[in-house]
């Protein structure tokens, strides 16, 4: 049976700290992603597009928050269209945009399982674990705080105010970071308060990604869970994704990258993905938008061979 795929843009680039985010999807349509995965046998619908109206300045205690209101803004659009996609699509993708958009899209795709009765999981790809409250931040760079956001840690009046309500928070120990290489004092507390499952670059140095990914992937069937992929550009190695704002140097492999979205896709449990911070002002000749149109074929099912297909005798 074909499987459908509705994709939809989030030009969003206020939650980083440097411009260029906003010709994300651009630059993903560019390198054809839409096509690429049509070819693999897919019904994709391009839905274009979300946009935000302008906004008047909102204020926040912790002056370093900036771009506040436009944040809310995009939260409050997207969570209604992702959880539309995750009704209406089997794999549906939410191209950004800087990763303040996952404080959208991820609730949204939450509150769709829950109507199914199945709890979310998310596997966080990305240097950082983007898990500063609005309190915590001291860059102010909101793409920091996603996953604090929908796991339900915004605690003062003045935070929980600041964001639209969380109408479905996912469960702390149903995450899953790999590639974690960058992380700030407040975030470290909250990962050991919070028992979350992390693998950084040192445990991925020493395992390699299929063992982690194995047993997590594991955990998620056997709780009969929906699996949310979010992708930051930064979890790759800067040297073959240079085209993200923020990148830190011990990134994963073109290979440790690819293992992972083949794996993922063998395992049938990806119900929905981000792509995001994808600055296109930043990238070589494109390399980064087909980089990351090529990963997201492997996900979609592109393989070098059928395996069982012997390549031998
Ligand atoms: N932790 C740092 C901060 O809060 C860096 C956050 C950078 N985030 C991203 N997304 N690039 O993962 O400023
Ligand atoms: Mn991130
Ligand atoms: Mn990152
Ligand atoms: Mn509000």
């Amino acid at each position: 049976m074909t499987r459908s795929c509705l994709i939809h843009g989030a030009p969003i680039e206020t939650g980083a700290s440097q411009r260029g985010c906003l010709m994300g999807p651009a630059s993903l349509r560019t390198a054809r992603l839409i096509e690429t995965l049509a070819s693999l046998g897919w019904a994709v619908e391009d839905r274009g597009d979300v946009q935000i109206a302008p906004q008047a300045p909102m204020a926040f205690g912790n002056p370093a928050v900036h771009n506040l209101a436009e944040t809310h803004a995009w939260i409050a659009a997207l969570e209604p269209v992702a959880y539309a996609a995750a009704r209406d699509s089997d794999l549906p993708i939410f191209i950004g945009g800087d990763h303040s958009m996952s404080a959208g899209t991820v609730p949204g795709v939450a509150r769709r399982a829950a109507e199914e009765g199945r709890p979310l999981f998310v596997l966080w790809l990305d240097a950082h674990p983007d898990l500063h409250t609005l309190e915590s931040t001291e860059s102010g760079n909101l793409h920091g705080t996603p996953v604090a956001y929908f796991t339900g840690q915004f605690s003062s009046e003045a935070e929980l105010a600041a964001y639209p309500p969380l109408k479905t928070a996912v469960a702390p120990e149903n995450m899953c970071f790999m590639g974690i290489r960058s992380v700030d004092a407040a975030e470290r507390a909250r990962i050991s308060d919070l028992g979350m499952e992390v693998h950084d670059m040192r445990a991925i140095d020493e395992t390699g990604v299929l063992v982690p990914l194995r047993a997590f992937l594991e955990r998620v069937r056997a709780a009969n869970g929906r699996l949310h992929v979010s992708f930051d550009v930064d979890f790759l190695e800067p040297g073959i994704a240079p085209a993200v704002g923020t990148t830190v140097p011990g990134g994963a492999t073109f290979r440790e990258a690819h293992l992972i979205m083949e794996t993922l896709c063998d395992s049938g449990l990806v119900g929905s993905l981000d792509l995001v911070e994808l600055n296109p002002f930043l990238d070589e000749r494109g390399r980064t938008a087909k980089l990351l149109c090529d990963l997201t074929a492997s996900l979609f099912g592109r393989r070098v061979l059928d395996r069982m297909t012997r390549s031998f005798g």
